[in-house]
């Protein structure tokens, strides 16, 4: 005889089993969340507190920034949730069920873009010594709170935050990536979505590659052809384009609101077609040279024994210093082969004069080391290391951009449908694992601002194929710049980097799938 397979026994335990997989996660481990770049110090109180629809951020003080920083969780906190929240100044002790905001200079080890945020099952709380630091622990918060998207939170409209502190602060200044908008042009929304991606990484560089022999893409107003003419054409022959100074500045704005500085390339006195096509004074033989959409480089050379280059150099830089109030210009100095190297030197040594005479400094490609670099300028490592030593040799510091391990226009394999290979092919792993301290022997910490992932655009033409190259790695380099490297260790990586595929899903990302990570999606 057949048996009733369902006893009330296993009735129940089907019961229990419906009613626990349609409750709601509840994160109770902070410490388990898959932070990047991984926090400095997470230490988790095993609790959780409840997010509900009327919760509100207050922020203490005032003042313009905080004012700011209040209106920036919310507009992530409504992108994430769909509930707006709202902000309202605090006085006194905080109070139960809400966000808080708060400067305070309690822990001097946050330095500029440290943060401490505190998790109780009565509030959150946010402080940092400056705005830049509340800015990165949004992201934090960000980051936690669409880990627990999950389909019942958004319909029950409560979310959950695992309790505890997260103490974090970075260990490199300068964490950036490089767009070349020269070889293909990029618009401004371009631009800004690339902004959106540095900022939930916590990056704080973004630097701008604004001219090269295929394309000059900064309005300068007191040399008009170099984008009336200049501009015009791309890699393979497209339309190209510029960027107007009110457009620029408004991708500076929307930088400066992420605390992302911009760093304005010029190439010179190499990569400089778009301008020597342009103005025929500026070659030497005072003959213009033909518009250029190959992939070549090493060819051009602006005549550095003309005055009229330095008057040229000297307005550019005044324009673009007028344009830019982060420290830095960088002035290219990579592989110009068409330049003897006796018209370098002194060439180089007299632009870092006219960078001065704006009350900038000097950004340049490794190369720049062969000439007297000034104490305040920087050296980025790319390719040479002789020439890297020698900038530290000179009490210059470096910049770390190493081709073989920091190029994100590498391909991940020979399967790769963009990019190049000539550095090497760089998987998701390889672009992790590495130190910036040890790429070049004998450096000291204090030698090196930071790190810079490059983006060169020979192959890249839109959005999608730059978001393909630069995810999944992007992660990884921003990791690098802000996490100690005793912190940090591929295998234990590789899985929240795995669970940030809900992110890229969330942010519509079109990313690489890299076999080496065991994805989420
Ligand atoms: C080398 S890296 C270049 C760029 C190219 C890039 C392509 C450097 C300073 N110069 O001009 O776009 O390789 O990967």
């Amino acid at each position: 005889m057949k048996q009733n397979l369902i006893t009330p026994a296993l009735l129940f335990l089907i019961m229990m089993a419906l009613t626990v997989s349609c409750k709601e996660k509840t994160p109770s481990d902070l410490a388990k969340e898959s932070i990047i770049p991984k926090p400095f110090s997470v230490v988790s109180t095993g609790d959780y507190f409840i997010m509900k629809p009327k919760c509100k951020i207050f922020v203490y003080g005032e003042s313009e920034e905080m004012k700011k920083a209040g209106q920036y969780l919310a507009e992530n906190l409504k992108a994430l949730t769909g509930s707006e929240t709202s902000i309202k100044n605090a006085s006194g002790e905080p109070w139960s069920g809400n966000i808080f905001l708060e400067l305070s200079d309690v822990n001097k080890e946050l330095g500029d873009e440290g943060y401490e945020l505190t998790i109780t099952t009565q509030l959150v709380k946010l402080t940092a010594l400056k705005p830049a630091g509340l800015i990165r622990g949004v992201q934090t918060i960000r980051q936690i709170l669409s880990s627990n998207s999950d389909s019942v939170s958004k319909k029950n409209k409560i979310w959950k935050i695992a309790t505890g502190t997260i103490t974090d602060y970075p260990v490199y200044s300068y964490r950036g990536a490089m767009l070349d908008v020269s070889r293909h042009f990029f618009g401004v929304e371009v631009v800004k979505q690339f902004i959106d991606y540095l900022a939930f990484y916590k990056m704080n560089m973004l630097h701008l590659h604004l001219s090269d022999d295929q394309g000059w893409r900064i309005e300068i107003k007191s040399w008009p052809n170099l984008t009336k003419y200049g501009s015009t054409t791309q890699v393979g022959g497209g339309n190209g384009g510029y960027y107007t100074q009110e457009q620029y500045a408004d991708i500076v704005n929307y930088a400066q609101e992420h605390f992302i500085t911009v760093v304005p390339e010029i190439d010179m006195p190499g990569h400089t077609n778009a301008a020597l096509a342009s103005y025929p004074e500026l070659n030497c033989d005072g003959k213009a040279r033909e518009l250029y959409t190959g992939t070549e480089v090493g060819f051009s050379t602006l005549c550095t024994n003309k005055e009229i280059t330095y008057k040229f150099i000297d307005d550019v830089i005044r324009e673009l210093a007028a344009m830019t109030p982060g420290p830095y210009i960088h002035i290219g100095g990579d592989e110009s082969h068409a330049t003897k190297l006796e018209d370098y030197i002194p060439f180089v040594n007299r632009v870092q004069e006219i960078v001065a005479k704006y009350d900038k400094q000097v950004i340049g490609w490794d190369e720049i080391a062969l000439s007297s670099l000034k104490p305040n300028s920087v050296a980025q490592h790319w390719d040479n290391i002789t020439n890297a030593k020698k900038a530290v040799s000179q009490g210059a510091k470096i910049l770390m951009s190493p081709a073989v391990k920091a190029y994100l226009d590498m391909q991940y394999d020979s399967t790769t449908p963009l990019g190049l290979h000539w550095a090497a092919y760089i998987e998701v792993d390889s672009a992790y694992i590495w130190d910036p301290l040890t790429q070049v022997k004998g450096l000291q910490k204090e030698n090196i601002i930071g790190i810079e992932a490059a983006l060169w655009s020979e192959t890249i033409t839109n959005l999608d194929e730059i978001e393909y190259m630069v995810f999944p790695r992007l992660p990884g380099y921003a990791e690098i710049g802000w996490t100690p490297a005793s912190m940090r260790n591929w295998d234990e990586y590789k899985m929240r980097l795995a669970d940030h595929s809900r992110h890229f899903k969330a942010m519509d990302i079109n990313y690489y799938k890299s076999k080496k990570v065991p994805w989420a999606e």
